[in-house]
């Protein structure tokens, strides 16, 4: 693993320790307790949405492709009823807060019409060569209340310049402008990392530097998701797993750069470092279907609403946020199968928290050493309990690396469920048992852990 090991933390720790200064050091604050760090305001909101959905949508929906080659004829983009308040309803109504659109696949096709090329909608026959998708989506989005966020590919297999490396980023920043000045707040900018050949058979050199301070000025309080951030992670598989553990902090030498591969830079993504000095929780990215485009003869292989909810507590449940991707088709609407399975998929889960069970009984916290501590509560009655869910205090940063959730109905303690790490939200799942007493046993933390939030539900 690229940079990482003891001796490049203990000469960061005792930098830390020179311009801490005698008096942080004579109050007694704990090097790792003063330096972890924490969420920005962004990237809290970003987290506690939860659910956003994805919409793969553009020439591919028409090729039926899952990656154009950028020779696709624009004529061929003609969606019959394209409603994108239909994606913001269906995505409201299901639960999720924020969508994110393709504006441009690696087809290099731009859904809005840019200046920058031909290879957009302004060249098909849609709306009569007058629409942007761009336009249409953000005011879905915000007539629904929800928070837009963009894709746009820095490979682009259609444009010439693709492999001049600074005249080919000249023209993605210019791309980048169009899409972060002309369509007021972007939530969310989400930069993939495939990097190819361009017509010269050089490989294009992205300055992602340049592209991100262009995003932080056009828009201050977006997140930034790439493999390697700066403020959202790629969480390093697309089955819809976030890692377990799974630390919001990294190591930011370990994915130097977004595209970075190999096992070191998986194994990053999907686990964090709970010693890392950046904050950069992960998102899990995953498609209600096989592809990421609508393919009609995928119609069969949608997604259950009961795997849908698993993949809730594989990526919300474990300290990620689930961005779904649910394709429409070339009518240009969310296909009526898919609707079906989130609107299950939202009762279900709406169904399993119904009933919290902790309520106004006291719930004890107890410093057990200098790395664990207990939380307990007394439920008053025996109740049927088959899931808990247990909150850091993020604001405060991430700690708690081991813990075990047991349950007492008046003779022994049995365990619930053990764990590693919890952040910002935990699900466990397990039973269904009955308990009347309930305690959280914090076995191992990389600070000293303030109290953890803990809900049981009957499920
Ligand atoms: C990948 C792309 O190559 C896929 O087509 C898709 O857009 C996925 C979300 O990211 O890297």
């Amino acid at each position: 693993m690229m940079g990482r090991g003891p001796t490049r933390r203990g000469f960061l720790a005792a930098c830390a320790a020179a311009v801490m200064g005698p008096r942080a050091r004579a109050f007694g604050v704990g090097l790792r307790q003063a330096r972890r760090p924490v969420p920005s305001p962004a990237q809290l909101e970003w987290q506690r949405d939860e659910l956003a959905l994805f919409v793969h949508f553009g020439v591919n929906t028409f090729t039926n492709r899952e990656w154009g080659d950028g020779r696709e004829d624009p004529s061929i983009f003609a969606p019959t009823g394209l409603d994108a308040r239909q994606w913001a309803q269906v995505a409201r109504a299901s639960g999720f807060r924020a969508v994110i659109l393709t504006a441009k696949h690696h087809d290099g096709f731009c859904l809005w019409p840019s200046r920058t090329t031909e290879h957009s909608v302004a060249r098909s026959p849609w709306r009569d060569g007058r629409g942007d998708v761009v336009r249409e989506f953000v005011e879905g989005c915000r007539a629904e209340g929800l928070k837009a966020g963009l894709y746009c590919s820095p490979w682009d297999r259609h444009e010439p310049s693709y492999g001049d490396s600074p005249r080919y980023n000249d023209l993605y920043c210019e791309q980048l402008t169009e899409l972060l000045t002309q369509y007021g707040a972007v939530h969310e900018v989400w930069f993939d990392g495939a990097n190819g050949e361009g017509p010269n058979g050089r490989r294009q050199e992205y300055d992602w530097p340049r592209y991100w301070s262009l995003v932080r000025r056009l828009q201050p309080t977006a997140v930034i998701f790439s493999d390697a951030g700066p403020d959202v992670r790629w969480i390093g598989n697309e089955r819809g797993e976030a890692g377990d553990p799974n630390w919001s902090t990294v190591d930011p030498a370990a994915v130097p750069y977004p595209g970075a591969s190999g096992d070191a830079v998986i194994h990053s993504l999907q686990h964090g470092d709970p010693a890392g000095t950046v904050w950069r929780p992960g998102e899990t990215d995953v498609s209600i279907r096989p592809g990421w485009f609508h393919h009609p003869e995928e119609d069969e292989s949608v997604k259950t609403a009961d795997q849908l909810v698993e993949l809730y507590f594989t990526s919300v449940g474990r300290n990620s946020k689930l961005l779904l991707n649910v394709p429409p088709t070339r009518a240009g609407v969310l296909a009526e199968a898919d609707v079906a399975r989130l609107g299950g998929m939202r009762r279900r889960l709406t169904m399993l928290f119904q009933e919290e069970l902790v309520g106004r009984q006291a719930l004890s916290w107890r410093v057990t050493g200098e790395r664990t501590a207990e939380r307990a509560v007394d439920l008053g009655r025996t109740v049927i309990v088959s899931i808990a869910d247990l909150r850091e205090d993020i604001e405060r940063g991430q700690v708690v690396a081991r813990y075990v959730l047991e349950g007492s109905d008046g003779g022994t303690w049995r365990v619930l469920s053990r764990g590693t790490t919890i952040g910002c939200r935990k699900l466990d799942r397990f039973g269904p048992v009955a308990v009347r007493r309930v305690r959280l046993r914090i076995e191992d933390a990389v600070a000293a852990p303030p109290p953890v939030g803990l809900r049981l539900y009957a499920g």
